[in-house]
């Protein structure tokens, strides 16, 4: 057992000054995940699309905190020099629930996917999280049983996650039925459809739509005061000049699956190793795609936290 004082969170967390002067006056505070830097986009567009969208959330009026596990430490809030060495790092480990103390133990250098980004955005008190898209279940997954851990830490952890749906080359309809099944309210965010990342209308229709950042809360602020209140995804459809229709993407997705397949790539591997091939099949669009899907989310997710602060005045 461990002593009642080695249960805390505090020691090992290290607030980024800008961040922690916003959470100590109240003031709106976004949550940034960094495995979409180390293994969702080729240097030197991580780091560059990581600068936009913290610059997008402080134009929103909001602290951009991103988060990553380094020299032992949970960093909330990564000074630029620290988050370029880490967009160029070689060997980050990609930290879900399960390997974000392994990381922290060790000292390794670990990057956050959306599970491990809640988890430390509920330690440091910050409400609202803006990603790409979440990890969900895999198509195959009743053999495989790949599920992502993100939909369990959206279950239990107490952070609006906002993202441009979940990608087409997963299961979204079983996706959906996890996430009611955990009870995650699913919103999208001014369409009816459930966004599918790159296209705007996955042809599922959401369980829930909201059309304002007031609405989402409204929401927010009311569900927090039942107990073991878990988390909620807003689901914010890509820009329409930015997005690619299903019909463009489908035979991308379709090959960089039955590639993954051939070479027997499994485990914490897919994902990236999918993105990167799509990227390369689609000669670049899809990269642009997905900056402009993260910015858009990250000015979502600024305004929700602005409303949210103002709401807790
Ligand atoms: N989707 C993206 N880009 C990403 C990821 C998902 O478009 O970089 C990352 C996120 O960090 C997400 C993780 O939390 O992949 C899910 O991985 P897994 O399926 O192994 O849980
Ligand atoms: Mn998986």
């Amino acid at each position: 057992m461990l002593d009642k004082d080695m249960t805390g969170l505090a020691p090992v967390l290290q607030l980024g000054e800008e961040v922690a002067a916003a959470l100590a006056e109240g003031r709106p505070v976004v949550a940034l995940e960094s495995t979409i830097i180390t293994h969702g986009m080729p240097w030197p567009k991580n780091v560059e699309t990581a600068r936009l969208v913290e610059a997008d959330i402080r134009a929103g009026g909001a602290v951009p905190a991103t988060i990553a596990a380094l020299d032992g430490k949970l960093h909330v809030g990564l000074a630029d020099g620290t988050l370029e060495r880490l967009a160029q790092a070689e060997g980050v480990m990609k930290c879900s629930r399960a390997d974000l103390a392994i990381a922290l133990a060790t000292g390794r250098p670990g990057s956050t996917t959306v599970a491990a980004t809640m988890m430390a955005a509920h330690a440091a008190g910050i409400a609202v999280f803006a990603t790409g898209g979440i990890g969900g279940v895999h198509r195959g997954a009743e053999t495989s049983f790949d599920i992502s851990a993100d939909l369990d830490e959206l279950a239990r952890t107490p952070v609006c996650v906002v993202a441009a749906g979940a990608k087409a080359l997963l299961d979204l309809p079983k996706t959906l039925e996890v996430l009611e099944t955990r009870g995650v309210p699913v919103i999208a965010h001014g369409q009816d459809a459930f966004p599918a990342f790159w296209s705007r209308d996955s042809g599922l229709a959401a369980p829930y739509r909201m059309d304002t950042a007031d609405e989402i809360a409204d929401l927010l602020e009311l569900r927090a005061r039942f107990d073991d209140h878990g988390g909620v995804l807003v689901a914010n459809p890509v820009p329409e000049a930015d997005e690619i229709p299903p019909s463009q993407i489908a035979s991308a997705i379709e090959q960089a699956l039955a590639e993954a397949a051939r070479r027997g790539v499994s485990g914490k591997a897919v994902t990236p190793f999918i993105l990167a091939m799509i990227y390369e099949l689609t000669r670049g669009r899809s990269l642009v795609t997905n900056i402009a899907l993260v910015r858009n989310n990250a000015r979502l997710a600024a305004a929700i936290a602005v409303a949210l602060a103002g709401q807790r005045k």
